[in-house]
């Protein structure tokens, strides 16, 4: 058993006998589609970086997919030694990538967990990719199984993972996180599949969503058509077993992104210098561009706040950094064109010779820039339509100066409005409700921007990336569900 950030040091089995693991082997095996690399994670958001330091700490295996997409499914397994972690990756065939990840997880869950039944493209082919991959994957992560093992499963691409392994006979503790949010009962029964997904997530031990309201949307569906009987807040049994559903809320790796913005970069200093002499704010956003981050809608407040607040011309910037996601996918190269249209109409109507009021990023920036980028700007408008958590909410109030710090306006539909009681909650479907809100951010007194942000960076701060690694697994630890499950013969 591992914990993110903690060194392996001389009394770490003390540690892991106290949390329930195995001191002997008791290791850490991540699976999730993608693999972080181990050897560079500067690049990585939170969770890659927290697991893949963990796993490089101690001893642990990630396995996933290896990103080609030309590959062959059920082929060789590559397994590269980072330290005392193996990064255990597989291929998959051009019709895998297209039925497993480009179809039933990104055209038919992904839209479903986000509330978008308009955007479900679904198709049985997509499907039988997915429990094909799935069923693989149990299979190939087999042999690197060891008793003791906590096998931590993430996201909604490995949902059946579970029962393939259990039938390829695994009997170590398997726990389940789900990165994005997960839909009330009226919504997740519009999949054809949903009996048997969420059969399918009952094989685990743990299920973990990122807030109250995901893991309430599992217990009422439980409740109206399962047989699981609810033991108490958290803990159901499911036949002879005892599965736990619970939330772990997702946090950042909050020291590291708040040092990040002390490391000046030149480019952006000087970019902050200019603003600084022209007397300009700036709103800032960061997102993949994705249809479920509330894009165009963030646009047309922008514009609206514009024409409810002439006098902001010429002071007031909006800087939108939306790196290309899953274009293969076709919802999402519709979103890209409604973007460039709604930022192609804004600034031209609205732009002077020495002032573009709209700068729009459609390539990745540099991590070390962002923190920087989000330190010099006064708004973080952060406003998805539907999100498991948000990282950038999180990222945003992490890299400010508590000393003048900016104010952060945030969807009540994120998972992190669940926390964030301080932020400016708002409806991102609300036009007026969010152009108001920007205004009430940009006059927002010291006082009060000081007083919100010292308890978001509290919070931030306590609840960071390891706490929540520490949450999930001691959970994982001290469940008793495959303790009582019966030997299965493998298929
Ligand atoms: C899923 C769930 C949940 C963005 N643009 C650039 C860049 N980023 C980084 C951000 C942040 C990460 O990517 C995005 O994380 P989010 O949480 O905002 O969103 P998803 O990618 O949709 O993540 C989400 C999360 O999983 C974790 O559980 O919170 O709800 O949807 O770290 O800073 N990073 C760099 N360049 C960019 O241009 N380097």
């Amino acid at each position: 058993m591992a914990l993110a950030g903690t060194a392996a040091t001389p009394d770490a089995s003390a540690h892991l006998e106290e949390i329930g693991g195995d001191a002997e082997t008791g290791r850490l095996v991540v699976v999730s589609n993608r693999v972080a690399n181990l050897r560079n994670t500067g690049q990585a958001g939170g969770l890659a970086v927290g697991l893949a330091e963990t796993l490089k700490e101690r001893d642990g295996i990630w396995f996933g997919w290896n990103g080609a997409p030309d590959g062959v499914t059920g082929g060789e397994v590559q397994v590269e030694r980072v330290g005392p972690a193996e990064q255990v990756t597989v291929p998959l065939s051009p019709k895998d990538v297209a039925g497993y990840y480009l179809g039933y997880a990104n055209s038919v869950l992904w839209p479903l967990f986000h509330y978008r039944l308009d955007l479900v493209d679904y198709r049985p082919a997509f499907y039988e990719s997915y429990q094909r991959v799935n069923e693989t994957f149990a299979r190939q992560l087999m042999p690197f199984l060891k008793d003791g093992d906590l096998v931590w499963v993430h996201d909604y691409h490995l949902i059946p993972l579970a029962r393939c392994l259990r039938r390829a006979g695994c009997r170590q503790r398997i726990g389940f996180f789900l990165h994005i949010p997960f839909p009330p009962p009226d919504i997740l029964v519009a999949s054809p599949n949903h009996a048997e997904l969420v059969e399918a997530l009952l094989d685990y031990d743990v299920i973990g969503f990122q807030t109250q309201a995901d893991a309430g949307n599992l217990k009422a569906y439980l409740a109206e058509r399962s047989s699981a009987v609810q033991l108490d807040d958290t803990r159901f049994r499911v036949g002879t077993r005892t599965v736990t559903v619970d939330r772990f809320p997702i946090g950042i790796d909050a020291q590291g992104f708040a040092a990040m913005t002390r490391e000046a970069d030149d480019e952006v200093q000087i970019d902050l210098m200019r603003r600084q002499v022209l007397g300009r704010r700036q709103i800032i956003g960061v997102d993949r561009l994705d249809y479920s981050k509330g894009l165009p809608e963030r646009l047309k407040a922008f514009d609206r706040l514009m024409a409810q607040h002439p006098e902001l011309e010429k002071s007031v910037t909006y800087l939108q950094v939306a790196p290309p996601t899953r274009e293969k996918v076709g919802a999402y190269g519709d979103i890209r064109a409604e973007l460039e249209a709604l930022v192609g109409a804004i600034n031209g109507r609205l732009a002077d010779f020495n002032w573009t009021p709209i700068r729009y990023i459609h390539r990745s920036v540099d991590r070390a820039k962002l923190a920087p980028l989000m330190r010099g700007s006064q708004v973080g408008f952060v406003t998805p339509l539907r999100d498991g958590m948000n990282l950038v909410a999180k990222e945003y109030v992490a890299a400010q100066d508590p000393e003048n710090p900016g104010v952060l306006v945030l969807s009540r539909f994120a998972g992190a409005a669940e926390e964030m009681h301080e932020a400016l909650l708002v409806n991102p479907y609300d036009t007026d409700e969010m152009a108001r809100t920007l205004y009430r951010a940009l006059t927002m007194p010291l006082a009060e921007r000081r007083r919100r942000h010292e308890a978001l960076l509290d919070h931030v701060m306590r609840h960071d990336a390891r706490a929540w690694q520490e949450a999930f697994l001691a959970a994982l630890s001290g469940a008793t569900g495959s303790a009582a499950r019966p030997q299965q013969a493998p298929s």
